[in-house]
């Protein structure tokens, strides 16, 4: 990609070559759209259905936006080859190739619920939530409880700007997210031994503190739907699993939640979940972490590497399970 390069970020010569690929299958829609041609080509239309969805996406228009420089990261991109398809969303299935299965989720239209402890309740629509908020791109890296790791541009926006926007009460302690529920479409959630729906919470430091961000976009495009279209929350220096997809609910609650995998295991996942090497899963050790097209296995980093941003969250909470 192009822009990325210009920006000075470390970028693979395999992570330009999907993009590539992306922009050809792009001529090929509107030669599509042009006329019934081409129509007969139904293998080649429907084995480009993703990419004609990101074509409708009525926000794609917003993207690339303006790069936010301050959060560095020391490792190349991740291809966006791998990053698209390479996914956890259990609500399409527990394998890692459910990119195709979570283009049936419908993203428009999709609205957002904003309840609980605030001045007043709002459901607002996903792009007129979008036009409210300050959009900027940031290079974060995301390490999966399950010992792998990715580095990726999300563009979105801080989550505190939604915060400030939904005006919570003093009196609300904690932000609780919410996946969509649409087991119709969402083939995984018809297994009915899971808690359906998805769930996840942050303290309110948490959720104020600058790291915490909610991505509506990846490589300077939408994203897409196998990373949680149409926005997601990305919180770096937690185990992936705290990042909730595909959110259509925002609660502000005086209570802390039992977060999904912690009603699933709570002997092995807990609310904080903060990244920790010395901390081991019950079942594996998090010293290192597979880099996602690399060959190399590194050492983890206490947050994730984010220490600085985010380790006096934390003070006086010692007797907490931090890092679980
Ligand atoms: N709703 C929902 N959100 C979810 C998950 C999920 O199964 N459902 N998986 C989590 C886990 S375990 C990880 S590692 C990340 C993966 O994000 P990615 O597929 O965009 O890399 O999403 C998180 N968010
Ligand atoms: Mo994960």
């Amino acid at each position: 990609m192009l822009i990325k390069v210009k920006r000075g970020w470390e970028l693979p010569e395999s992570a330009a070559t999907p993009e590539r690929v992306f922009r050809d299958r792009r001529r090929l829609m509107k030669a599509v759209a042009a006329g019934p041609i081409l129509l007969a080509a139904g293998a080649t239309l429907s084995a480009c259905s993703a990419e004609a969805e990101v074509e409708e996406d009525p926000s794609a228009s917003l993207y690339p936006v303006e790069g936010n420089s301050r959060y560095k990261v020391d490792r190349p991109m991740t291809p966006e080859e791998l990053v698209t398809n390479y996914n956890n969303f259990y609500e399409f299935g527990s394998s890692k190739d459910i990119a195709a299965k979570a283009q049936q989720l419908p993203i428009r239209p999709w609205s957002v619920t904003i309840d609980g402890l605030v001045d007043a309740p709002i459901t607002i629509g996903i792009d007129e939530l979008l036009a409210k908020m300050p959009l900027e791109e940031r290079v974060y890296r995301l390490r999966c409880v399950e010992a792998w790791s990715i580095t990726i541009p999300w563009s979105g926006f801080p989550l505190k700007a939604l915060v400030d926007f939904a005006k919570p009460l003093g009196s609300a302690k904690y932000l609780v997210m919410e996946t969509f529920l649409n087991p119709e479409v969402a083939s995984g959630q018809r297994a009915v031994w899971y808690p359906w729906p998805y769930v996840e919470g942050l303290t309110m430091a948490e959720a104020t503190n600058e790291l915490a961000f909610i991505a509506t976009g990846l490589y300077g495009k939408p994203i897409p739907k196998q990373n949680g279209a149409p926005l997601r929350l990305a919180v770096p220096w937690k185990y992936g699993f705290k990042s909730i997809k595909s959110i259509v609910r925002f609660t502000f609650s005086d209570e802390r939640p039992v977060n999904f995998w912690q009603a699933l295991a709570a002997s092995e996942y807990g609310f904080w979940a903060n990244v920790n090497p010395e901390v081991p899963h019950p079942r594996w050790s998090q010293a290192t972490e597979r880099v996602l097209g690399t060959d190399e296995r590194v050492p983890t980093r206490l947050f994730n590497g984010y220490a600085p941003f985010v380790a006096d969250l934390y003070e006086g909470l010692e007797g907490e399970r931090l890092f679980a």
